[in-house]
């Protein structure tokens, strides 16, 4: 027997610096919830305004279609459904054969977009390996690089992960550069694209000796994973990239190029959150995921984030927007 239900969820949040063209009130997304044989999966769909091309409604009426087939055990093309659609499905079917882990990898590096004393206080909180992620490329390039510089001055063991977004023009790169010494530039494991485009970026990568990351350039239209000089490590953010599968496939390029992969937030609800930390745990262990953005969110969902306090909203009070058996 399969049955399968769906909950559509909208949880106050205030999007921040993250998105850069829309200030998101509401993440609004679905968990789907698979049951087969007394097993239970579960797995979120939550496009994101201005990364995914799919809105929710379009994910919405995809899922219906998808755990349709499910149910009548047809045959799935994943690579032909939305990425988020695609990504939440796979994950549920994943738990439900449980090839997700229990234990997930809640060691996120945490994230930095503007004050840099509230990094100071969540560095001095931190086990272990310090590594932090800093936005940069939102302000003045020079400011960036001061910052970046004091950061690595002041706490000898901390190494950061810097994300530009493809803010910079090489000009502007290099006045980042220019105010990072040298001699700290290796304790950026890397800056994700600093340029406008992969060839600037790489060839910023050449001229700095400051190592790069790709992000955006996942999702160009006919990427292929490539070792390049510089290139350090690729961030991966499944909700955007599709199946577990094609996940799977795009960890074991980078490793087999001698990149780090890392599994990476696309703003999901605490529950998502989990389910990434348990997916960076079985793809890509001993590297910590990038999932340290719980804070954006006025209200957790199901399952609550290691040491967050924000109140707990519960599937139960989520509405049920599909529910079918194949009995
Ligand atoms: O710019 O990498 C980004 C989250 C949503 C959309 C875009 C981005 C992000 C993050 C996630 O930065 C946090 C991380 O990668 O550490
Ligand atoms: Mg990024």
């Amino acid at each position: 027997m399969r049955r399968a239900t769906v909950y559509r969820y909208a949880l106050p949040m205030d999007s921040g610096v993250i998105l850069r063209h829309t200030r998101l009130a509401t993440r609004d997304g679905f968990i789907v919830e698979l049951h087969q044989d007394g097993k239970q999966g579960r797995g979120e769909i939550a496009p994101l305004p201005e990364f995914s091309q799919e809105t929710a409604d379009d994910a919405a009426a995809q899922i219906e279609h998808v755990l349709s087939d499910w149910l009548d055990d047809k045959l799935i093309d994943w690579d032909a459904l939305c990425p988020s659609v695609a990504f939440g499905i796979t994950m549920a079917l994943a738990e439900l054969n449980g090839e997700l882990p229990a234990q997930g990898n809640f060691l996120a590096a945490p994230l930095c977009c503007g004050d840099p004393d509230e990094l100071v206080q969540k560095l001095a909180e931190m086990p272990g390996e310090k590594v932090a992620k800093i936005k940069v490329g939102m302000y003045e390039a020079i400011r960036d690089g001061m910052v970046v510089n004091m950061f690595l001055e002041a706490i000898p063991d901390l190494k950061l992960r810097l994300d530009a977004n493809r803010q910079w023009t090489p000009t502007k790169a290099r006045q980042f550069a220019n105010y990072v010494s040298p001699a700290f530039r290796s304790r950026i494991v890397f800056l994700e694209e600093p340029c406008q485009t992969p060839a600037e970026s790489l060839l910023f990568a050449h001229d700095t000796g400051i190592a790069i990351a790709w992000d955006e350039t996942v999702r160009d239209d006919d990427f292929a994973l490539s070792a390049q000089n510089g290139l350090s490590a690729v961030v991966i953010k499944p909700m955007l990239v599709g199946s577990v599968q094609k996940v799977q496939d795009l960890v074991a390029q980078a490793h087999a190029l001698g990149m780090d992969a890392v599994i990476s937030s696309s703003l999901e609800s605490s529950f998502g959150l989990n389910q990434l930390a348990r997916l960076a745990q079985w793809l890509t262990p001993g590297t910590l995921p990038g999932l340290d953005t719980v804070d954006l969110f006025g209200a957790q969902l199901e399952i609550p984030w290691p040491h967050c306090s924000l109140p707990l909203v519960s599937l139960t009070d989520c509405e049920v927007t599909w529910h079918h058996s194949n009995q």
